[in-house]
């Protein structure tokens, strides 16, 4: 068996420029090869090997029509990485930085968030390099309906079933589901984050905020401590973000920040749930920039171009997007006392940041743990379209919070060291890999 320089080696020549993707594998082979080593049947089944190739990849032209008739071209990729547990599950991101490694960064970690969250769910994204912002709805609309005509192919509620991230909410799962049912024909589940009244859930709007709170009072549990009364930074204005902070106000938290890719907003005495309605109805309907809050909140500052790692806190969220906590603004975390991160975000920590949390060991767990409340939720909505019922909000809530509750037992199951610290990356990689690996090895070499 190879080392894991030698595997990465093989992982970046085989990937060139890929560099999301290699950053994402990286952290998975250094969790994995210690584990490999005393279970050698899976390195004999190559399984890892196996799991680093997406098992199919599209790529496609979306040309669509602007509001002045002008041709726009964009480019669509669905990364279908491994059907191993269930149908292809995952997420669509619409982004301007959007390409091929990011997105296989995105499905790579989702089969084994997927994994995780114990429902039969495989592992996929995709998305297309198109920003929504700016757009008019029509646009917005035509975009989707192309993006559609060609992905509707390669999906189904058996096949792979897409659902929101980036730039990707209620309107556009609407948008991309019209479409879908005019070219199939037919009413199935076959996106999740759907809206109420035509086959949504309850609680998926909030499901990924709600889950990553839920994680960290498992991680506070662990040193007997709450959310109650803890100062909370969090990044990001979108879904993610904003749920988090519901959750967070809910629990008695003072949350001091929220942002966008323009800057961070600082309250000091903590947001209020009136502030929060603001920010929905700001970023939700208006679509506009976090910085407006400081105009019209009260006692609200705005700190343009920057992020909101520099303000004092118990808990940081970082909830935006890959690779927006460095190992300075670790370090400055840490410093400022900060001991617990919850990632709503996927890989929103470098590698080098990751290690200052460890090292410091304070409460660390990967994005593919903490955020899997999201995807999890997408399953129970696909349960409840297949079993044409709908679940109540307690219901949801509930199952939502015991998935949570399971995930953190796995990751301290295969993540606890002999001192006592949970490493949950370890713990998440690992817990996650074994219930996929298994499954392959009984589907034969496929
Ligand atoms: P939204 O599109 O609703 O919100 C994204 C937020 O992040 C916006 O505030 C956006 O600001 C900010 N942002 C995006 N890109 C950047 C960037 N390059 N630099 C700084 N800020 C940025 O997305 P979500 O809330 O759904 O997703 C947020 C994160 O959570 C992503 O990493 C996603 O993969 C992850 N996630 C989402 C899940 C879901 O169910 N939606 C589930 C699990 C994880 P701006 O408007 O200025 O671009
Ligand atoms: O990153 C993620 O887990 C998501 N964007 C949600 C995926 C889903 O299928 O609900």
């Amino acid at each position: 068996m190879k080392n894991v320089k030698e595997f990465m080696a093989e992982v970046v020549r085989k990937n060139p420029g890929e560099v999301e993707f290699h950053q994402a594998v990286q952290e998975v082979a250094e969790s994995l090869f210690p584990f490999l080593k005393k279970n050698p049947k899976y390195a004999r089944e190559k399984v890892l090997e196996r799991m680093i190739i997406p098992e199919r990849v599209l790529i496609f032209r979306v040309p669509w029509l602007d509001d002045n008739e002008e041709i726009q071209i964009n480019t669509g990729y669905r990364v279908e990485m491994s059907s191993a547990i269930g149908p292809y599950k995952g997420g669509l991101r619409f982004h301007p930085s959007v390409n091929l490694g990011i997105l296989k960064f995105l499905a790579f970690e989702q089969v084994y968030k997927n994994s995780l969250t114990t429902l039969p769910l495989g592992g996929g994204k995709g998305g297309s390099d198109f920003d929504p912002k700016g757009k008019s709805d029509r646009e917005v609309m035509k975009f989707c309906q192309s993006f559609m005509t060609e992905l509707f192919r390669h999906i189904g509620e058996n096949t792979d079933v897409p659902a929101g991230d980036i730039g990707v909410g209620s309107r556009e799962i609407g948008y991309l589901f019209g479409q879908y049912k005019r070219l199939k024909n037919e009413f199935t589940g076959v996106l999740t984050g759907k809206s109420l009244n035509w086959g949504g859930s309850l609680i998926r709007p909030e499901a990924t905020g709600y889950g990553c709170v839920y994680f960290v009072q498992e991680m506070l549990k662990t040193r007997d401590e709450s959310i109650e009364g803890k100062v909370c930074t969090v990044s990001g204005s979108g879904n993610v973000a904003q749920y988090t902070t519901e959750k967070l106000l809910e629990l008695g938290a003072k949350v001091v920040t929220l942002s966008d890719s323009g800057g961070y907003i600082y309250k000091k005495k903590g947001l209020t749930d009136e502030d929060l309605r603001f920010v929905l109805e700001l970023k939700n309907v208006r679509r506009g920039r976090i910085k407006e809050c400081a105009e019209k909140l009260k006692g609200v500052k705005y700190f343009d171009g920057k992020r909101p790692w520099e303000v004092p806190c118990d808990i940081a969220f970082p909830s935006a997007t890959q690779n927006e906590i460095d190992a300075k603004d670790a370090k400055t975390l840490v410093k400022n006392g900060c001991y617990c991160i919850g990632e709503g975000a996927n890989m929103p920590t470098v590698p080098d940041a990751v290690k200052v949390f460890q090292n410091a060991k304070i409460l660390y767990a990967p994005g593919k743990a903490a955020n899997a409340g999201g995807v999890s939720t997408s399953g129970l909505e696909m349960s409840q379209n297949s079993m044409r019922t709908c679940w109540t909000r307690e219901e949801v809530d509930e199952k939502l919070r015991m998935i949570k509750v399971n995930i953190h037992e796995s990751c301290v199951k295969y993540g606890k060291q002999k001192d006592g610290y949970i490493n949950y990356v370890d713990g998440a990689n690992i817990a996650g890999f074994v219930k996929v690996a298994e499954a392959m090895i009984d589907q034969g070499v496929v």
